[in-house]
C-alpha cells in the first residue's frame, strides 16, 4: 500500500477505533457510522479527501482487514478504545493464541496476566508471526506468549474473531499463558 493510503488508514482508524468526534462525527453501539457522512466530514476537516472508492482500495490492499463496510455504514472491526460491543457472537477459538508484547510489560504479564490497557478488549493473534509483527512495535526482539485460548474459553472467556486472525477477549489471567 503507497504511504498516501497507509496515512488515510491510520485517519480512518484513529476516528473509527478512538475519536470520532475529532471530526463531529458519532458511532453507534456496535461502532458503526454513516459512511457518506464519515466521507463528508472526513473530507471537511482533512487536506487530502477520501471517497468510498479510496476506502475500498484500503480494504483490499491491506495486510489485516481493520473496517467493514456493511450496507451504507462503516466500523472498525477491532482496536477500538471508545465502548463497542461486538457485532459477531463469541466463537470457540483454537487451542492456542499468541501475543507478541515488550518485555517490559511481558515481566507484568508474567504476573497480572493480559490486561486490555487503554483498548476495549485485549488483542490475540492466531499465529506466532503475526504476533511477532505486533510486538515488533514496541520492542525489536519481542516476547511472545502462547495462549492457551481453549482452555480459557472452557473457564467462561468469551473470544471474538475477526476477520483478520486478531481474536478480542476481555482479559487473560497468567495461567492460561507461557512464554515461547
Ligand atoms: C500490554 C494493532 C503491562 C500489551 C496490532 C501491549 C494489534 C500489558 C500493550 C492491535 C499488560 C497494549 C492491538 C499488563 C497487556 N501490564 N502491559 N498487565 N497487559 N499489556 O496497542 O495487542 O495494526 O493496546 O502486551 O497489530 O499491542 O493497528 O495492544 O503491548 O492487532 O490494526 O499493553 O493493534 O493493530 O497495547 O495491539 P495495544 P496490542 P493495527
Amino acid at each position: 500500500m503507497d504511504h498516501r493510503l497507509t496515512r488515510l488508514s491510520k485517519r480512518l482508524s484513529f476516528i473509527l477505533r478512538h475519536h470520532p468526534e475529532k471530526i463531529g462525527i458519532k458511532l453507534d453501539q456496535y461502532g458503526r457510522t454513516d459512511l457518506a457522512n464519515l466521507i463528508q466530514q472526513f473530507n471537511r476537516h482533512y487536506g487530502t479527501p477520501i471517497s468510498r472508492s479510496t476506502i475500498e482500495e484500503i480494504i483490499r490492499q491491506s495486510d489485516k482487514q481493520r473496517y467493514a463496510i456493511e450496507g451504507a455504514t462503516i466500523r472498525a472491526l477491532y482496536g477500538h478504545s471508545v465502548p463497542v460491543k461486538p457485532l459477531t457472537p463469541p466463537q470457540m477459538p483454537p487451542v492456542y493464541l499468541y501475543h507478541g508484547t515488550s518485555h517490559a510489560a511481558a515481566k507484568l504479564i508474567e504476573t497480572e496476566g493480559l490486561k486490555k490497557m487503554d483498548r476495549d478488549f485485549v488483542h490475540l493473534s492466531a499465529n506466532p508471526q503475526m504476533a511477532i509483527q505486533v510486538g515488533q512495535r514496541r520492542d525489536p526482539h519481542p516476547v511472545v506468549f502462547k495462549v492457551a485460548a481453549q482452555a480459557a474459553a472452557h473457564h467462561q472467556f468469551l473470544f471474538y474473531p475477526t476477520k483478520s486472525g486478531v481474536w478480542l477477549v476481555d482479559s487473560m489471567p497468567a495461567q492460561f499463558l507461557t512464554r515461547l
